[in-house]
This record gives C-alpha cells, structure tokens and sequence, in this order.
C-alpha cells in the first residue's frame, strides 16, 4: 500500500484540549471525556499543555465555539506555546476550516486522532487498507482544507482556478483510490469468509471478546490461550482480529478472537471500517464483554458497548461479562454493582491470573445455554464425522453397537445441521 493518507507528527505536538460543555450539566462530563481525549492524545505521541472548556448552549455551525471564545483562544496557545488544538467533539468540514484559519494553526477532532492511532497501530494488510480506505472518506469532505495548508490559496470559496482544479485532481485520485481499496478488500473478506466457513464445518463454537479500549481483552486472550497478542496501556492496542483455539474446563475445544477496542462518540464510517472485527463479533456464539471494573466510569464504558451492540443488532447474542482488574483498589465495590445489572458476571484479574477458572467456567456454562442437545444414531463407518463430534460437542452418554454409535449430545447451534442425518425422530426439527 501507499504512504498513509493523513497522519500527525509524533512527538512534535504540544496539544491544547477544547471541551464544551452544555449549560446545566455536570463539570464531571465533560472532564472525563477530556480525561480520554488526553490518553488519546498521549497514545498518539502528543504532549498535552491545558485542557479549556468552553459553556455554551449549542455548537456554533461556522466556528464550533464563538468567535470570542476563539479569540480568547489564541491569545492562551500563544502563551503556552501550543502548537496544535484538540477538539473533544466532532468538527464539521467547514467549522474545521474556518478554525485552522482562526486560530493560524492545526485543529484536529477525536475522529482524527483517533484515525491516526488506528493508522499507527495498524498491522496486517486488511487493517492497513481498513484505515486508509476510514481515512480516504474523512479526508475527502475536506479535500479544500488539505488544499489551502498546501499553499493553494487561489482556489477560494465559491471561486475556481488553478488551486481549485488541483483539488479536483486529488478528489478524483482519492476516489480511485477509494475503489481499489474498497475492491482489496472485498477478495480479503472473501478469504476471510471462507475460513469461517472451513472453521464453521469443523463445528468450532466461536467466543468473541469485546469491550472497551484498555479494558484488558488482550491481557486475558494471552492468559486464556497462551497467545502473545501486544496488551499494552495504549488505547486501541489491538486493531486486528485474532483468533487461537481456547480449551473449555470439559475439555471440549472452542475458537477466541480478540478484537478491537470500542470508544464513545466513535464515529461510524470508523466502525464501518472495521469490517473484521465486526464479522467476528456478528459470527461469534458466545460474546464476552470484557469490563475494566477498576475503572472509575466503568458503567458509561458499558453502556458504549451495550449500544455498539444494540447498532449491529447483535445485542442478544448469548454474553458473558468478565469484570477485569479485580487486583486493583476501587474494583471491589464496583463489581458488586455491575455484578448485579451485567448478564452472567464473572470477576478476573487477566494480570494476576485470579478467577480465570471461574470465568471459563462461565464460558462453557454459557455456550452449553446456546447449544441443543440431541440424541444420535452414527453408524462407525462415519468415523470422521464421529471423529470431529467428539470435539465440538459435550458428550452425554454414548453406547457402541457393532456398526453403529448411540449417542447424547450436546452441539453448539452451529452443528445441529451437521447432526440432522444422525438425528432420531423426536429430535427432528
Ligand atoms: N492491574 C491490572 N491491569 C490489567 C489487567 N488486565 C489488563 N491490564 C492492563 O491494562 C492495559 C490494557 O490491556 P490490554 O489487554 O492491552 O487491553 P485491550 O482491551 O486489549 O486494549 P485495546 O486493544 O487497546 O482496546 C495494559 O496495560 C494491561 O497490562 C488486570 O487484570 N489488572
Ligand atoms: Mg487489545
């Protein structure tokens, strides 16, 4: 692939953070919402000076903030030395032009930033098109932008020349690009669904582990299947699915993919972009929803995830809920509480290593819950098909015969098919 599209300097920012805060709400909202936009910034290499926050009913559609909001403004980075500004919210193409312009210097939004962590951690080729192509459709709303940082003034508003028809240039070079990605892509997604459906045939259950960015998903990955997935206290760590095989406490033998970080106010095209991920999250037969429980807004980074599943419709999927950092002070008192309105709670330590039994446990109790049982005759001279039986399902009772096999079963929903021309009458759909 190419160079990428966008990205900040690392290293060179010093960042002032811009949060806005609606009259009659809580100072508490807007300061943790800055408090993540900090570790964002920190995660892409930025040095944060000051956080700002302005009062104020509604957005102002040219500008975001007023004008003597923005005047005040540049008299404060002056004086700190800041180098580029931070805005907590989304900026509209036109409300980050007429910024850059205001203020004289780089205006980003938590899209961008959050873009550009995506755009450093990215590793394999899927993830690197993924956000490219994420990139590409932010970018392309703001092409006049990007053209006017570069020196291209003649192109004005409203006005066309020479400046303005680079921009269509780049427009149009962007949008082939755009296709050739989206076409990538597509072949990539295909190899993918055909493994699915390789691991779907075998009748591997698939346990997907979600939650929120730092939560620790990777953390308990590695401890669960031995796996060196990179856990770091970075924000969205991970970015490409990864899938091991995760033994249960009866032995029967189920698939794990770790997955990417959910965020509030993450933008859609974002999740769009992240194809993988969700194909994971939509095949998986179980979900576990992996809590930092020692967090101290540990029920607002539920509700994000709850309402990321509810948008893919996937929110009645069988779920577990494994309460992590439990070694951590402050964790305790929570994970009573979230205990008590979490479906099938769970508390581990992923670090320590504390409780993990427990939570296989629940993992297994969980797919047993979303399975079928059935009673089956197999004549032997299907060995392999006996073979692959005995370890996706949960062995009941079995009983030999010279030429054939009896026996009580328990399948994930995935193999009921399989198991339809071994099925006794009564089990018949
Ligand atoms: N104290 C403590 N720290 C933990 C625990 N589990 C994970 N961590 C730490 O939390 C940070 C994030 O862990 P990851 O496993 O990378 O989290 P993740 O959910 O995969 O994060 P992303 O991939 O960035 O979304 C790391 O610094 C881990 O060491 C735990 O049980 N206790
Ligand atoms: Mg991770």
């Amino acid at each position: 692939m190419g160079p990428p599209l966008y990205t900040t300097e690392a290293g060179r920012e010093r960042a002032l953070l811009i949060g806005v805060l609606p009259p009659g709400r809580p100072a508490w909202m807007v300061q943790d919402s800055l408090d993540e936009l900090a570790q964002l910034a920190d995660t892409a290499g930025a040095e944060v000076l000051e956080r700002v926050v302005f009062r104020q009913p509604a957005p102002h559609p040219a500008t975001f903030i007023g004008r003597g909001q923005a005047e005040r403004l540049v008299a404060q980075l002056q004086e700190r030395g800041a180098n580029v500004v931070m805005f907590d919210d989304d900026l509209t193409p036109v409300q980050g032009r007429n910024l850059e312009q205001a203020l004289g210097l780089k205006v980003l939004d938590r899209t961008q930033l959050i873009l550009d962590i995506f755009a450093r951690h990215a590793r394999s080729r899927d993830g690197c098109l993924q956000v490219e192509l994420a990139q590409a459709e932010y970018l392309l709303p703001r092409l006049r932008r990007q053209a006017t940082q570069f020196g291209q003034q003649k192109g004005g508003i409203g006005l066309s020349g020479p400046g303005e028809r680079q921009i269509e240039i780049d427009r149009r070079q962007l949008q082939k690009r755009m296709v050739q990605i989206r076409r990538a892509l597509a072949a990539v997604g295909r190899r993918r669904d055909e493994l699915r459906h390789g691991r779907r045939r075998q009748g591997w259950s698939l346990f997907t582990l979600i939650g929120y960015t730092n939560a620790g998903k990777s953390t308990l990955f590695n401890q669960l299947t031995g796996a060196s997935v990179l856990a770091d206290d970075q924000l969205f760590a991970t970015l490409d699915p990864t899938t091991r095989r995760l033994r249960l406490p009866n032995r029967q033998a189920a698939l794990i993919t770790d997955t990417v970080g959910f965020i509030r106010k993450l933008p859609h095209h974002l999740i769009d972009a992240f194809q993988a991920t969700l194909e994971e999250v939509i095949q998986a037969d179980v979900l576990v929803h992996v809590v930092d429980a020692a967090h101290p807004r540990a029920d607002e980074q539920c509700a994000a995830v709850t309402q990321v599943l509810i948008e893919l419709g996937v929110h009645e999927k069988p779920i577990v809920t494994v309460l992590n950092k439990c070694d951590l002070p402050g964790a305790a008192a929570q994970v009573r509480r979230l205990a008590e309105r979490l479906p099938r709670a769970v508390a581990v330590s992923a670090l320590t290593g504390a409780g993990l039994d427990d939570a296989l446990h629940a993992l297994a109790d969980c797919l047993a819950a979303a399975s079928r049982q059935l009673r089956l005759c197999v004549p032997l001279s299907a060995g392999a098909f006996l073979a692959a039986l005995r370890q996706a399902a949960r062995i009941h009772a079995e009983r030999y015969e010279a030429d054939q096999a009896w026996l009580e079963v328990s399948v994930p929903l995935a193999w009921v098919s399989r198991c339809a021309p071994y099925g006794l009458p009564e089990d018949a759909p």
